[in-house]
């Protein structure tokens, strides 16, 4: 780690304070929060934690013994009780929790009262198949009630819920099945995907081939499809629940119960199991659901339009809005099915005020043109926040500019699946923001930005983005590994240091820019440049609209830059554009960021969370087999990129 540290290149001066409007009714608009959390952190938490409702109540908030923490201790809660129950006997019986719209467009909506004589009914059936407290209960489900229900069935009962993404192969399915000791899975007898019918069952079924851990498969009667059902292992989710009572006792779990586990696959080896527990994590995301949305429980119309495979649905789209008694929009399909603006019809029906998506879904919008959202009223919309990849400046100028009109915040959250709720992010009442900059620690979190020694650096330096203090939502192992959690995580600059992995740097004003994960930095001529910086300077040219580089060998200057560009809407590729990107980001940044190849490309290899892929561009870049691409969520792309790019310059 001797080069110097990552550059910095490229800086943005556009701010945008909260409207005034926004703010006079924010829940948080005054700055003090922050000082208030900073004098006491413990104490902060602490009274986030006490809007939950206890069963017991807790007599110490932190016990730090690095790097294992634990919140709330001698506290007992239930997380389903929480999230439905408490609203049910507050009176909130009628309020609807889900707006589900499925992608064939068939519509439920469900109240908390229905939510919790659902998710009883189920955690009745789940205790007659003999799933008991602790034990691990795999979810294979696409975005149907029925998932956030098999989620808060399994809280109710203390069952420890594993959610594999439905996108996911059969054998991502088994090595968490194996991974965690499942006995029971859950899934369905298809998922819809862009008018299609995916096999989900098949799947399943080859997956309990593949393992000898599952005993039992509940599945739910999705679509109709023909699938095999083994008598006494296979179970119709409909014919489980009809007959149940709705009366089932809440589980009191202990603070630190374990939740769920969810496996995050990083670039190598096998898949972690991050562990997350009951008290402190319930607590971050309602504090965060409260404060970074701005949540009205009783007139907001909250759309978190992620997959609850990925942890942002598990915090935003169950746990955080539910804990805060919000109604949700709840969609099964693809953006583009069976039309280019099924969002915005979608947001413009329920009146939506609040959406949550990521980078990769704002860039297609741009790509495809702005005349989608157009064709619909979005003026319900107040709020708006983005999570999973850096924001380059201009897809966040184009989101709150297209969508938020001009006039709704735009929260840019930084987070982990590691962290389990936000951790970097504007307060949308509080916050000028700058388009690209996740900008600062949300109340009470100790983000720190090192140099390779593990120093602080000043403004205006880039490093190691390191969090230096503990919070509620941390995850607090890796199941069965404590080992590797411990050398993950926390081996890079000391012991009570949780290196994240990120890359970030820290502006002339303090503000936190993420600049992508330090794997992915690239090393031109001994300079450290961030993959970030030159795709927000492809992106911020009018005919791009979405930008992935990568580094590949080269004999003069160690590593020359290599950038996969999408084009928006009509655009061409050729020559001379190509020639013209590069000139691009040399004036927009410097010379040594210019791309030493332009390739044009419909398309980049995602993940379920829409992060591309560099690993994998790094392979075709270099010209090498490419490694694995089971986790891709489109991976016919890669195999028409490697095609097209055979012969290198
Ligand atoms: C929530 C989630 C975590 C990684 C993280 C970082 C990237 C997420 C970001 C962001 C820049 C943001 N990331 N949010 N980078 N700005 N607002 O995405 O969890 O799937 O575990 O990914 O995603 O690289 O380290 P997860």
């Amino acid at each position: 780690m001797s080069e110097p540290a990552i550059a910095n290149l490229y800086s943005e001066q556009r701010t945008f304070p909260p409207p005034e409007s926004f703010a006079a009714q924010a829940n948080a608009n005054d700055p003090s929060i922050y000082e208030e959390a900073e004098a006491d952190p413990e104490g902060w938490w602490a009274q986030h934690a006490r809007q939950l409702r206890w069963m017991r109540d807790f007599d110490t908030v932190l016990e730090w013994t690095p790097p294992h923490a634990k919140w709330f201790i001698g506290g007992e809660l239930n997380v389903a009780d929480n999230c439905l129950d408490r609203h049910v006997d507050a009176g909130y019986g009628e309020q609807i929790a889900f707006y589900w719209e499925g992608e064939p467009g068939d519509t439920r909506a469900l109240s908390y009262a229905e939510l919790k004589d659902e998710v009883s009914r189920f955690a009745n059936a789940l205790r007659g198949l003999g799933v008991g407290k602790g034990d691990r209960v795999a979810i294979y489900l696409p975005m149907i009630p029925e998932l956030p229900v098999a989620m808060l069935a399994c809280a109710r009962i203390g069952a420890i819920h594993s959610v594999v993404f439905a996108g996911f192969s059969s054998q991502a399915l088994v090595d968490r099945v194996d991974d965690a000791d499942a006995r029971v899975v859950i899934t369905a007898d298809g998922a819809y995907r862009k008018g299609n019918v995916v096999p989900l069952k098949e799947s399943t079924d080859k997956a309990i081939a593949a393992t000898d851990r599952i005993e039992t498969s509940i599945v739910v009667r999705r679509t109709g499809a023909e699938v095999d059902m083994q008598a006494g292992r296979d179970h119709w989710y409909h014919e489980l629940v009809s007959g149940q009572s709705t009366e089932c006792p809440a589980e009191p779990m202990d603070a630190e119960d374990v939740l769920y586990i969810l496996y995050t696959s990083g670039t190598t080896g096998k898949p972690k199991g991050i562990v997350h527990t009951t008290g402190g994590y319930l607590t971050h995301v309602a504090a965060t659901q409260r404060l970074v949305f701005d949540l009205k429980a009783d007139s907001d119309v909250y759309w978190c339009a992620a997959d609850i495979g990925w942890v942002t649905g598990h915090s935003y789209i169950v746990y955080g809005p539910l804990a805060c008694r919000a109604t949700s929009v709840l969609y099964e399909g693809a953006p583009d099915y069976p039309g280019k603006d099924r969002w915005w019809e979608i947001a413009n029906r329920y009146g939506v005020t609040i959406l949550y998506t990521a980078p990769t879904a704002i860039r297609a919008f741009m790509k495809w043109g702005a005349e989608y959202p157009q064709e619909h009223d979005l003026s319900s919309i107040r709020l708006l926040g983005s999570v999973g990849e850096p924001i380059n400046p201009e897809a966040w100028m184009w989101y709150h500019q297209h969508i938020g009109g001009g006039n709704a915040p735009v929260v840019d959250t930084w987070w982990q699946t590691e962290t389990g709720g936000i951790m970097i992010t504007p307060l949308p009442g509080i916050t000028h923001a700058k388009p690209g900059s996740a900008m600062v620690p949300f109340p009470g979190v100790k983000p720190v930005v090192v140099d390779d020694a593990g120093e602080p650096v000043p403004r205006g330096s880039g490093g190691y983005l390191t969090l230096q203090r503990p919070w509620p939502g941390m995850m607090r192992t890796l199941w069965g590994d404590d080992e590797r959690y411990r050398h993950t995580y926390w081996s890079s600059f000391g012991p009570d240091v949780y290196f994240a992995g990120d890359g970030a740097k820290l502006d002339e004003d303090g503000h936190i820019w993420l600049l992508g994960r330090v794997d992915d930095v690239m090393n031109v001529s001994g300079h450290r440049i961030s993959t970030t910086e030159v795709e927000s300077a492809l992106v911020d040219h009018p005919k791009v609209a979405e930008a992935a580089v990568t580094g590949r060998k080269d004999e003069l200057t160690g590593e020359a830059i290599v950038a996969f560009v999408t084009l928006r809407g009509a655009e061409e590729g050729n020559d001379e554009l190509a020639a013209e990107l590069r000139e691009h980001v040399a004036e927009r940044i410097g010379k040594l960021a210019r791309p030493a190849n332009v390739l044009f490309t419909p398309d980049l290899p995602k993940t379920r969370s829409g992060k591309i892929m560099r690993r994998l561009l790094k392979d075709i870049a270099e010209g090498r087999e490419l490694g694995d691409v089971s986790t891709l969520a489109n991976a016919d792309i890669v195999e028409e990129l490697s095609k097209s790019s055979a012969g290198g310059d």
